[in-house]
């Protein structure tokens, strides 16, 4: 399967994360794609392109100007407000307050961000515009005729809400990916996420639409990030009512049982009649991944892809997360690997 890459994901390479009362060095950093595409080279997966640009215009399909404007110039306000450190929010429309942009790039930061943990840097904007190009044109490829496609995605998306960013996304790229083959004739697409948080963006973009499923299996909120979203209980809104599904579960969840939750998602996708597929590819389901509590080994991926490709719908991979990072290639590219040898 072709996959998609650019360098340009090196231009998201903070210093700082908010973990544990500490700025530490990121669990999501430039290795890791690194890491994916020395693997898909090694293993001869098939050809690397480099994404083409379709501009902003199917970014705001998905994401509002004010939103992306915010993403773009943030870091100069930042500057601009004398702060020496990267860009980390410190204050919330919390319960009961206004919600309302206020004027001051530090409060600005609260209304935008959903989580303190990703640090907006100097050029941050260039990487998470040039990951939903890559997005972007995998979609194309599957518009196109391809059977699959990967997008090698760096930084991650399924974070993002509308005009939320956190949980080291930007721009949702599943989101993004899926509305561009909406608008260009695809009548029902699925999303299936299978990256240990809960998708909560990708959820909340599309919980009141009947057009995208969105599945998604994960650590339970109670326990993991993003800790105010995925519950069973949620099952969409409106026309979108019964399009959500959530399959929460706990630590120390194994493969045997994760399994029955990805064939229940996928008997609900078959169901569905969906055009296309598009999963968001988290790894951090694996065993040793450094802050998920899920007990995958890397050969539990192979199967994972082989499940996948037993759907038999055209699939665009999405790289989501997966910080077990010395790991993370070989584990990703088992997915493709079971897919394509299924
Ligand atoms: C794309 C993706 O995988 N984003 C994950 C964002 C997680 N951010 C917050 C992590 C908080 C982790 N706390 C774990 C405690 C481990 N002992
Ligand atoms: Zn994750």
């Amino acid at each position: 399967m072709e996959t998609i890459y650019t360098a340009k994901h090196k231009l998201r390479d903070a210093r700082t994360e908010l973990f544990g009362g500490q700025l530490v060095a990121p669990f999501e950093r430039p290795s890791r794609a690194e890491h994916v595409i020395a693997r898909i080279r090694e293993e001869g997966l098939g050809a690397v392109s480099d994404p083409d640009d379709f501009g902003m215009d199917p970014i705001h399909a998905i994401h509002p100007q004010h939103f992306t404007d915010f993403l773009r110039t943030a870091w100069g306000r930042w500057k601009e407000a004398g702060f020496e450190g990267e860009a980390i929010p410190t204050s919330w429309p919390a319960r009961r307050m206004v919600d309302r942009p206020p004027r001051h790039i530090d409060g600005l930061l609260g209304y935008y961000a959903l989580s303190a943990e990703t640090s907006l840097t100097e050029s941050t904007w260039d990487a998470a515009y040039a990951s939903a190009q890559v997005a972007l044109t995998g979609a194309e490829r599957l518009q196109e005729g391809a059977s699959a496609a990967f997008a090698l995605c760096r930084p991650p998306g399924h974070h993002a809400t509308a005009d939320m960013y956190g949980g080291f996304c930007f721009l949702n790229n599943a989101a993004i990916a899926a509305q561009h083959m909406l608008s260009h004739g695809a009548c029902r697409v699925a999303i299936l996420d299978i990256d240990f948080h809960h998708g909560n963006g990708t959820q909340d973009i599309f919980y009141d639409r009947d057009d995208v499923l969105f599945i998604s299996l994960h650590g339970d909120p109670l326990d993991a990030y993003p800790y105010f979203l995925g519950h069973a209980e949620e099952t969409g809104m409106g026309a979108g009512q019964g399009h959500t599904l959530n399959l929460p579960m706990p630590p120390g969840t194994t493969f045997a049982v994760w399994r029955e939750g990805l064939a229940r998602a996928l008997s609900k996708i078959a169901e569905y009649g969906a055009d296309a597929l598009v999963v968001s590819l988290g790894v951090d389901t694996f065993e040793n991944d450094p802050i998920s509590f899920f007990k995958l080994r890397s050969e539990d991926f192979l199967t994972t892809g082989q499940d996948l490709a037993a759907a038999n719908m055209p699939t665009l991979f999405a790289m989501e997360g997966g910080y077990a990072v010395e790991e993370i290639g070989i584990n990703a590219v088992n997915v493709l690997q079971g897919f394509e040898g299924a």
